[in-house]
């Protein structure tokens, strides 16, 4: 295969097979009662996921290579690669959330695909190698904590520790990952990106509110994950006076109304999510003895992120006072906010130019791998709209032609980067 480009053969995007592909992995895990697909990380339907997308991976003759925490990569080597060569890498992840979209994380995966696909179909091999990854357990429902498999990748959490985390549903995460075939040899880390790109859908309503095409990824913002135990006393409904009452249900929503209130009073930039609350004994005349939630706190500003959960501590402090409970936590996950690699945002930006395509310069509000990989790499993210705004849902949608563009962007920028700019 030359490395010079060929008049006739020309690096063509094909859409149409990203199109295709993004469909038929979004059929994995479907959902027929609510929609959607749930591709849970280490289930069977994840592991369906990954055997698709490898089996493509092998169609356009990429070496794949599995890591120890599951992360799955196709990687096409450039000439000059010996083996020790820094590849340039794409990337996001196929697990999803419950009753997903189609699109989150799996966009990402694909577009690369696509792109080592167009270098394969024009018979060039990329100036540099191209590696091509799906991480693991991105999501971060059922092991946290989310952005789990870049995060080891990155050297934030050991392979080990990693691979000892029970699950929301008890398992251990290394047998999961064993029993589904996935758990690697290589070690995580091992290759170290030249530079990390991740194709992303926006997840919220800025780019299509604002008809942009496409979102320049500068920064993202911080998460803290966190578990929350009320330990109150159970009671009878019908004779426990309410100043006797320890009522665990009771300052469970109070929790939850303070978190909007302290997302509403930081005017705008903290949000604040109780995603998961349920209590015991969960029954109609029974004052709840136990509540357990969870708290998913972000802000693009450290500071101000540390002083929510400062404020949050107090609340609990002082709730737990008040009401006669035992309130404990526990830390399930925190990042500090991310900025991208500015040349390479400016890179994106240029591309987008080129094309015509409007684009503003944005924060990302949700988590991604490439927060992860900018820690050993320079970084960045390209966005396309997300219809009303929607993500974690079955409604999630982005128009094909928009799906399309990002992908001829993130090639043009993987082109440029490469010194391989078509004229
Ligand atoms: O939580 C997040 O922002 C990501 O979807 N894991
Ligand atoms: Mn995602
Ligand atoms: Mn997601």
């Amino acid at each position: 295969m030359s490395n010079s480009a060929p008049e006739a053969r020309r690096l063509h995007l094909d859409g149409a097979t990203l199109l295709r592909q993004l469909k038929e992995l979004g059929e994995i895990g479907a959902d027929s009662e609510v929609g959607g697909r749930t591709r849970i990380a280490l289930t069977d339907d994840e592991k369906a996921g990954r055997d698709l997308v490898a089996s493509w991976m092998r169609e356009l003759e990429l070496e794949v290579v599995v890591d120890r925490i599951g992360n799955l990569f196709g990687i096409l080597r450039s000439e000059a690669d010996d083996g020790t060569e820094a590849p340039l890498m794409m990337g996001s992840h196929i697990d999803s959330v419950t009753n997903a979209g189609a699109l989150d994380g799996c966009y990402g995966v694909l577009a690369g695909l696509a792109v080592a696909r167009a270098y394969r179909e024009a018979g060039i091999a990329p100036s540099r190698s191209i590696m091509v990854g799906a991480f693991t357990n991105e999501e971060g429902i059922r092991y946290q904590p989310d952005m789990m498999g870049s995060l080891v990748y990155a050297g934030g959490l050991s392979v080990d520790e990693a691979l000892n985390t029970i699950g929301t549903d008890g398992t251990r995460l290394g047998d999961e990952l064993a029993r589904i075939g996935y758990a690697g040899d290589l070690e995580p880390g091992a290759i170290v990106p030249h530079e990390y790109l991740e194709l992303h859908i926006e997840q919220g309503p800025i780019l299509e509110a604002e008809g942009i095409q496409l979102g320049v990824v500068k920064n993202l913002q911080g998460i803290s994950w966190q578990q929350v135990t009320i330990q109150g006393n159970a009671n009878h409904a019908g004779t426990t006076p309410t100043h006797l009452r320890h009522d665990a249900g009771f300052v469970a929503a109070s929790i939850v109304t303070f978190l909007r209130e302290l997302a509403r009073d930081s005017g705008g930039t903290t949000l604040a999510t109780v995603g998961c609350l349920s209590v015991q004994p969960n029954v109609i005349n029974v004052i709840p003895r136990r509540a357990t939630l969870t708290v998913d706190l972000r802000d693009p500003d450290e500071e101000r992120l540390t002083l929510a959960e400062q404020r949050f501590a107090e609340f609990l402090e002082k709730v737990a006072q008040r009401e006669g409970v035992n309130i404990s936590t526990e830390r399930l996950a925190r990042f500090e906010p991310v900025v991208f690699d500015s040349c390479l945002v400016d890179c994106i930006e240029a591309s987008a130019n080129g094309y015509g395509f409007t684009n503003r310069r944005m924060t990302s509000g949700a988590g991604h791998d490439a927060q992860m990989i900018a820690r050993i790499a320079p970084s960045a993210m390209i966005f396309v709209p997300s219809k009303g705004g929607i993500s974690h849902n079955p409604r999630e949608h982005t128009d094909d032609v928009q799906l399309v563009m990002g992908a001829e962007v993130l090639l043009n920028v993987v082109l440029n980067r490469l010194g391989q700019a078509q004229a």
